[in-house]
């Protein structure tokens, strides 16, 4: 197949999901167009049957704001003229699902055709879509996607009720290489020396530090769990939240205890130092991050909104606690980290839960199939 990808580039997690799922399909043979404003993080060097099409935005004085939406229309189509892809899969519905809605109608003029893939991710639905001035047309480029999917049952759950949509949604969760990221106690002991005293557990967060994260509240969980035993919190990601986290981590005396690494790359290794993952998020349609972790063998203490409950299981795998109640997440903390049969147990649950449900060999033959279908293979 010719397919072509939209994403964002960046850190997001949305972005990682598309760009490792378009190497996986360029391995599989099939050849693989992103198109976005720039490189894919995660497409760090040459891959065979990968190409990139950077969109160029304008910057003429009369537009105040820039027309990335346009632009990348415009793109989608000239990819389309030179390249004759099968399909667009756009990953976050705003802007890209009206996008590639736009060419599909541009190019029916020609009496041309590619079908158009929407993957919603989480807050183009649950949080940016919802606002006034794009739910028109979040619901309109849902409606007429030819296919769409969702990260997680809650996040479809979520579409239908919440933009009264009555369409087919297949629910294709996120998915991780578990060869990449997998336990590794000889890094493990070799990283810890570099952040940790012998003796200090260490708990984990990863994230871009926008408010539905919560990232405060694992300094309020560190503060809690360090009154019982030594350990250190690493907080690996930056972005909005950061310096409140800073500030309370004054406040809260705890400057040698919280360690923030900024954003960094190779979290499979970083990840393998944990003991344990803290996810203590508002709104959360999957957690990525969490799956990450949970295949370098951490068990995951999260707070139980969105498509968590669907990753995490509970008192098997990590615990899940009402979000915003740091001491139930603080009182799970210490449980795993006091009762060393426990955890090794937990921690050989999350690995094993990520190997068999969520390893890409499994999931990503998930999009192939959905994919024949919509082109009616
Ligand atoms: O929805 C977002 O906030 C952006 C998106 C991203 O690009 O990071 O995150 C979402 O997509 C991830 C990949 O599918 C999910 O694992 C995250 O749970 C989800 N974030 C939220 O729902 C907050």
């Amino acid at each position: 197949m010719k397919i072509g990808i939209t994403c964002y580039p960046t850190y997001g997690g949305s972005g990682v999901v598309a760009t490792e799922l378009g190497k996986e399909l360029a391995t599989l043979g099939h050849q693989v167009h992103f198109i976005s404003y720039a490189m894919p993080h995660r497409l760090t060097h040459f891959f065979k049957n990968v190409y990139y099409h950077e969109v160029e935005t304008s910057s003429y004085p009369l537009f105040e704001q820039q027309l990335y939406g346009l632009s990348l229309t415009s793109k989608m189509l000239e990819v389309m003229e030179y390249e004759n892809l099968d399909l667009i899969h756009v990953h976050y519905a705003i802007p890209h699902a009206i996008s590639a809605y736009l060419t599909k109608q541009v190019l029916k003029q020609n009496n041309s055709d590619v079908k158009i893939i929407t993957t919603l991710h989480g807050t183009d639905i649950t949080l940016v879509g919802l606002e006034p001035s794009f739910l028109p047309l979040v619901k309109f480029s849902i409606e007429n996607s030819d296919g769409v999917t969702a990260v997680s049952r809650f996040l479809k759950e979520k579409t239908l009720t919440n933009y009264n949509i009555d369409k087919e949604i297949e629910v294709i969760y996120n998915f991780i290489d578990t060869y990449l990221y997998k336990p590794d106690n000889k890094k493990k002991e070799q990283l810890r020396k570099n952040y940790v005293q012998n003796d200090e557990k260490v708990l984990i967060h990863t994230s871009n530090f926008r408010p539905v994260k919560r990232v405060c509240d694992t300094i309020r969980i560190l503060s809690i769990v360090k009154k019982h035993l030594p350990v250190k919190l690493l907080l690996i990601g930056d972005g909005p939240d950061r310096s409140d986290c800073e500030r309370l981590v004054r406040d809260l005396k705890l400057n040698d205890d919280v360690l923030f690494l900024g954003k960094q790359d190779g979290l499979e290794e970083l990840l393998t130092m944990g003991d344990v993952f803290i996810m203590p998020s508002q709104s959360e349609s999957f957690g990525l991050s969490a799956l990450e972790a949970m295949a370098c063998g951490l068990p995951v203490v999260s707070s139980s909104v969105g498509g968590l409950p669907e990753l995490v299981k509970h008192n098997e795998t990590g615990f899940i606690a009402e979000f915003g109640d740091v001491n139930r997440m603080a009182k799970y903390t210490l449980d795993l980290l006091t009762n060393d049969r426990k955890y090794k147990k937990f921690s050989e649950n999350a690995r094993k839960r990520a190997v068999n449900v969520f390893d890409k060999k499994l999931i990503v033959p998930k999009y192939l199939e959905y994919y024949e279908k919509v082109l009616g293979n």
